[in-house]
């Protein structure tokens, strides 16, 4: 890729980023504040503790467990076993979307289970309560699985969730009952939590129904969460394609899905950070590859069709992928070609979890914009420079905390999809089976690349570059806007998407470019910087708090 010369010097932007911080933190904060080479991939310091007092947007263990990998399945009662707020609080917030075949059908998404803990629970111990809670669900529902979360409380005082419910599901025989220790500490964010969930996954569902999944070309979708209807679209697309979707990991799926999820013959993953652990012992224990594919952007998907044709390798399938392509392009084409005289050349910022960051520069890409900075929250090492970079990531203490699942063939499902011979070739024709690249490859000379950037940071990347728009979260969006630059979601989508596909692609053309074409913002005017301010103290600021 070009280098990108009209932008500020990189190495001044990290010094200037750094410069108010103690010597100790500068330092720190340095090795997390990258200037990309794609040829040369710089190592970026990620998957590391937040330094205490930095406002940071990370999210906790329990969060990443029971709100992003098992929140989207939805007919498994999810009870959270701690205080009310942390249930409360999560409690529909994400937008993950969900479509039951009939109104029948179980979903208990809209719900909010909690073990409601109070202080006697904490001094004399909360099992008692827990399992009371399972029970009443049971009674209430009939579902055919609950699922325990343990939050932080649960850890401090050692209730055993997994005892619980054993004894629950011994008791029922009929209701899958098991527990998750993602107490929020567990990790330095989130992430800890998808590793967990992942291993609960795998262990208490994956592999439990063998009965044989129809179709000739099937698959599970992995690390798609369905926000604001993403998976839908993907759906779409499958079926026009003549692609069977076993299970999807875990927006609009069941629990049904996901045991049967290993009669697939090919795993795709779109989030790797979430669920690459279940890609990988998939494979292990039942000979299934996984592949790295992305449906963010419509040239990322058609190119994400033809890999799956390619992979099953069948002509048939490669000539409807072709139909597809052909009758969804032109659809596509026709909006961007109206849109990009006036996007063309703008720049934009995307500081977004451990996927998004990467996966939005190619809408960005197709509007003809430039990504001049970007980085995740909470993703490691590899999700930033690529797979290869694995060998060489130091274990630390926080990530030997969770645990590593030994997982072997499975003696009597495990049935390699395709020979090593038969890998080799597809990865020849360029296919990532088993890997990933990772975001810097994609990124210009020169771009920066920053984990885990903190509010002060990102204010001071804002005054620096001025780019058009910024994307990241609900957390970040006012202070920004009121900057003077609009500010796109991407966790919750400001309520808007599917941005996935080819329709989605278009719905996302249409939100930039009446956000970066907007005049209204350049007609802001924080309070701060109104006439009379100095030293950023405006005398005509209207504060909110009381004064005696
Ligand atoms: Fe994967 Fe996600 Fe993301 Fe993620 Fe998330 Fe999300 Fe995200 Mo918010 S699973 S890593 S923990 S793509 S909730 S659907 S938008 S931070 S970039």
């Amino acid at each position: 890729m070009e280098a990108n010369t009209h932008f500020p010097d990189p190495s001044q932007v990290r010094e200037e980023l750094i410069q108010k911080y103690p010597t100790k933190v500068a330092k720190k904060r340095a090795k997390s504040i990258i200037i990309n080479d794609p040829q040369i991939i710089p190592e970026v310091q990620a998957n590391v503790r937040t330094v205490p007092g930095i406002i940071t947007q990370r999210g906790c263990s329990y969060a990443g467990c029971k709100g992003v990998v098992l929140g989207p399945t939805r007919d498994i009662v999810n009870i959270v076993h701690g205080p009310i707020g942390c249930s409360f609080y999560a409690w529909m917030t994400r937008r993950n979307q969900t479509r039951t075949e009939s109104l029948m059908d179980a979903n208990y998404i809209p719900y909010c289970f909690s073990t409601d803990m109070q202080e006697e629970n904490v001094v004399f111990g909360g099992e008692k309560k827990l399992k009371q809670a399972i029970q009443e669900a049971y009674d209430l529902f009939h579902p055919k699985s609950i699922a325990i979360f343990s939050t932080c409380p649960v850890g401090l005082i050692g209730d055993d969730v997994h005892a619980a419910s054993k004894e629950m599901r011994e008791k029922f025989g009929d209701c899958n009952v098991f527990g998750f220790s993602c107490e929020g500490y567990r990790g330095v964010s989130q992430s800890a939590g998808h590793h967990i969930a992942n291993n609960g996954v795998f262990k208490h569902m994956v592999g439990r129904d063998n009965t044989p999944s129809e179709g000739k070309f099937k698959l599970n979708l992995l690390g798609e969460y369905n926000i604001g209807g993403d998976a839908f679209e993907i759906e779409r697309i499958f079926e026009k394609a003549g692609l069977t979707l076993i299970s999807s990991f875990s927006g609009n799926s069941t629990i049904s899905q996901l045991e049967n999820s290993h009669t697939a013959d090919l795993n795709v993953i779109q989030c790797h950070r979430s669920i690459n652990y279940m890609g990988d012992m998939m494979e292990t224990k039942y000979g299934i590859p996984w592949m790295k594919v992305s449906f963010v952007g419509a040239e990322s998907s058609a190119k994400s069709l033809r890999k799956i044709a390619e992979y099953f390798g069948d002509e048939e399938l490669k000539a409807q992928v072709e139909a597809v392509i052909a009758e969804e392009m032109p659809k596509v084409k026709a909006i961007i070609d109206e849109i990009l005289p006036r996007t063309k050349g703008k720049t934009a910022m995307l500081f977004v979890g451990g996927s998004r960051a990467h996966h939005y520069q190619d809408l960005f890409t197709e509007l003809g914009m430039t990504t001049v900075a970007a980085g995740y929250e909470f993703a490691h090492r590899d999700d930033y420079e690529g797979r290869d970079v694995l060998p060489k990531i130091k274990v630390d203490a926080d990530s030997k905390n969770i645990e590593e699942l030994k997982v072997l063939p499975d003696p009597e499902l495990y049935n390699p999809r395709k020979t090593e011979a038969e890998l080799e070739a597809l990865k020849e024709k360029g296919l990532e089976i088993n890997g990933y690249s990772g975001m810097m490859q994609q990124m210009t000379k020169k771009s920066l690349v920053v984990d885990d950037l903190s509010h002060y940071e990102s204010e001071k990347l804002i005054e620096i570059y001025k780019p058009d728009i910024f994307c990241a979260g609900i957390k970040e969006k006012y202070v920004v806007q009121k900057m003077g630059v609009p500010l796109k979601q991407l966790h919750s989508y400001d309520y808007g998407g599917p941005y996935t596909g080819f329709e989605g692609a278009v719905n996302f053309y249409k939100d930039i470019d009446r956000m970066v074409n907007n005049p209204v913002w350049k007609l802001i005017k924080a309070p701060w910087q109104k006439t009379g301010a100095t030293n950023g103290v405006s005398k005509g600021l209207e504060a909110s708090y009381v004064t005696q």
